[in-house]
């Protein structure tokens, strides 16, 4: 059984977490731009983003919408594509993360500021330093310590990089070598910078290899999202273009992680991309699809449904394609 959280608009890229006592949304604002559709995603054009909050049962409760919390017009250092955001809290501030093109065309990933989880959020005059590509996701550990992952292949430029330097062309390894990872780094204390150089997340197989670059049903493409479980760290991913949710345990925030399986099978639209919260002991699985706007990939509507674990911990596969 799945919700459609805002069918009144489009929205993408679910960041849900607890804060204040309420689930916060944030999530990607979905519009009509025209821009004919392409490998780098040009036709994801989108230029401000909302809150959403949900006061109880999120299948159930109300979901309020806060408004436009903040504009890529008002961010000095950004020209366009205002992709997946998260935010944290620290110490009553809420942190806004967002990755935008900048006036290179290159994706970097910014930092916006506000009092409250539902913003508005005032943008810094630079992205973060050493930032790249897309889908950065904040992860707060039980000590405290926070840590972003990010990435994603094609339109988000991450086979541009390697080592944490720009390539001079892009380059994908041979389908035999290991795939292309995301990446991750722990946040400074004062959640606005990099406190160490990003490191890539590897993805082992059941042999302890890491997964191959021609292994599309099970490598890393983009939306990263870190959660924990009985202690236990599930790194889960989309793997683009074979449209899967999968995910990956390992037993700290840096991995190596293990392939365990699929979280969400292909829905309708190219994209799929998600996050797990647990609130009052039921976890759920936010994520989109493209069904109400009749499948036009670049217009998504958010949605939820619960998730089960199994008893060894590993995550009962949800069907796109059910209701
Ligand atoms: O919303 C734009 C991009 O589409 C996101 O950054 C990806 O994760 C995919 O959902």
């Amino acid at each position: 059984m799945k919700r459609y959280l805002v069918p009144a608009d489009y929205f993408a890229d679910p960041a849900a977490h607890i804060f204040e006592g309420k689930i916060y949304i944030y999530p990607s604002h979905d519009y009509e731009s025209g821009i004919p559709e392409d490998d780098w995603g040009s036709h994801f054009d989108m230029k401000d983003y909302h809150v959403f909050s949900i006061d109880g049962d999120p299948m159930t409760a109300p979901v309020i919408d806060h408004g436009v919390v903040l504009d890529v017009k008002d961010v000095p250092w950004a020209t366009r594509q205002l992709w997946d955001c998260d935010c944290q809290e620290k110490d009553g501030k809420y942190y806004l993360y967002f990755p935008a093109k900048d006036k290179t065309d290159i994706f970097r990933i910014g930092v916006a500021i506000s009092d409250h989880p539902y913003g508005p959020f005032t943008p810094l005059p630079d992205p973060i330093r050493g930032s790249y590509s897309i889908d950065q996701a904040v992860f707060k550990d039980d000590d405290g310590t926070y840590y972003m992952y990010f990435g994603g292949l094609m339109g988000g430029q991450l086979q541009r990089y390697r080592d944490n330097r720009a390539l001079e062309a892009a380059e994908f390894p041979a389908d035999d070598q290991p795939a292309i990872p995301s990446r991750m780094a722990r946040l400074s204390d004062d959640m606005l910078q990099f406190a160490e150089e990003p490191r890539p997340i590897v993805i082992l197989d059941e042999n302890g290899e890491p997964l191959k670059t021609g292994d599309h049903e099970r490598r890393f493409f983009e939306a990263s999202w870190m959660h924990k479980h009985n202690g236990r760290y599930y790194f889960s991913y989309s793997t683009g273009d074979t449209h899967n949710l999968c995910y990956a345990i390992g037993d700290n925030p840096y991995g190596p992680f293990t392939y365990a399986g699929k979280i969400l099978t292909e829905v309708v639209g190219w994209t799929t991309h998600h996050c797990i919260l647990e609130k009052d002991g039921v976890s759920y699985l936010f994520h989109h699809d493209s069904v109400p706007s009749g499948g036009r990939t670049w217009l998504r509507s958010l949605k939820v449904c619960p998730l089960e674990y199994r008893p060894d911990g590993s995550i009962v596969t949800i069907d796109g394609m059910a209701e």
